[in-house]
């Protein structure tokens, strides 16, 4: 997968990014992110990359044609420049869950924009992006940080990017349900004992327990997730059970 951002603070991303499972996968061809100064696409003397805006107010707008120029060069050395999803990161994007990772995830090649300031011309999200993401509903100083975010939850899904010990598959997310609690040594730490069930060998009794607290979390700790959750029958009598005991 070839990822390709957009950014006026590129070193931004050099740390995040020099860090081992990144190196590991660029290393071994299976990502591939180019970092792009926007302020090297404008053309004037003092290389402006924002002005004032139209209609009076504060702050300053992030110009639309070094943008618009990064993308079409970008685009222009693509191998699937037909359909590469340009994503600009925004607070008022679509809200990205673990379900647009995934469908990201599949693609070859992304292209993302990072704004600043004020915020960004409109004819940029309205005439070159195919997508808008917001990661939540806070705002930061730019799209760096959301842009971080997104690629880390889409690079991670990438087949071979993970050690098969740290499958994404079996973990919380994935069925839409949080993780069940998870325990190392020592079994008793400052009087804190690691549940008995875990200690006891026996792994179906054990799986059982795991699924049925990653229920009880669910419904306690992130209610609004319930219904989106893939439920198996088992699940759903396991819900039935926790709702007529009253569990807490
Ligand atoms: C940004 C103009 C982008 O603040 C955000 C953001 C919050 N959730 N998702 C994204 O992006 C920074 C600020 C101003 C464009």
């Amino acid at each position: 997968m070839r990822i390709d951002v957009l950014t006026l603070f590129p070193d931004m991303f050099r740390a995040v990014f020099g860090v081992s499972i990144y190196q590991r996968a660029m290393d071994n061809g299976l990502v591939q992110i180019n970092l792009h100064n926007i302020r090297d696409y404008t053309h004037d003397r003092h290389h402006t990359v924002d002005d004032t805006p139209y209609g009076g107010g504060p702050g300053m707008v992030m110009k639309p044609e070094p943008i618009f120029e990064a993308v079409e060069a970008v685009k222009a050395q693509s191998e699937a420049s037909s359909d590469v999803p340009v994503i600009l990161l925004t607070p008022q994007g679509r809200l990205f869950d673990q379900k647009i990772a995934g469908e990201l995830s599949q693609y070859p090649h992304l292209i993302i924009i990072c704004g600043h300031y004020e915020g960004v011309d409109e004819r940029v999200a309205e005439h070159m992006a195919t997508d808008r993401l917001s990661i939540g509903d806070y705002v930061l100083t730019g799209g760096e940080l959301p842009a971080m975010v997104v690629i880390d939850a889409v690079v991670r899904l990438v087949p071979g990017v993970l050690g098969s010990s740290e499958s994404p598959v079996s973990e919380s997310h994935m069925d839409g349900l949080l993780e069940y609690p998870q325990y190392t040594r020592p079994s008793d730490f400052r009087g804190w004992m690691v549940p008995d069930i875990l200690l006891s060998g026996d792994h179906a009794r054990i799986a059982r327990w795991r699924q049925e607290q990653s229920l009880r979390r669910t419904l306690e700790r992130r209610p609004d997730l319930i219904n989106k959750a893939k439920l198996s029958p088992e699940d759903r009598k396991i819900l039935a059970q926790l709702a007529s005991s009253g569990a807490k």
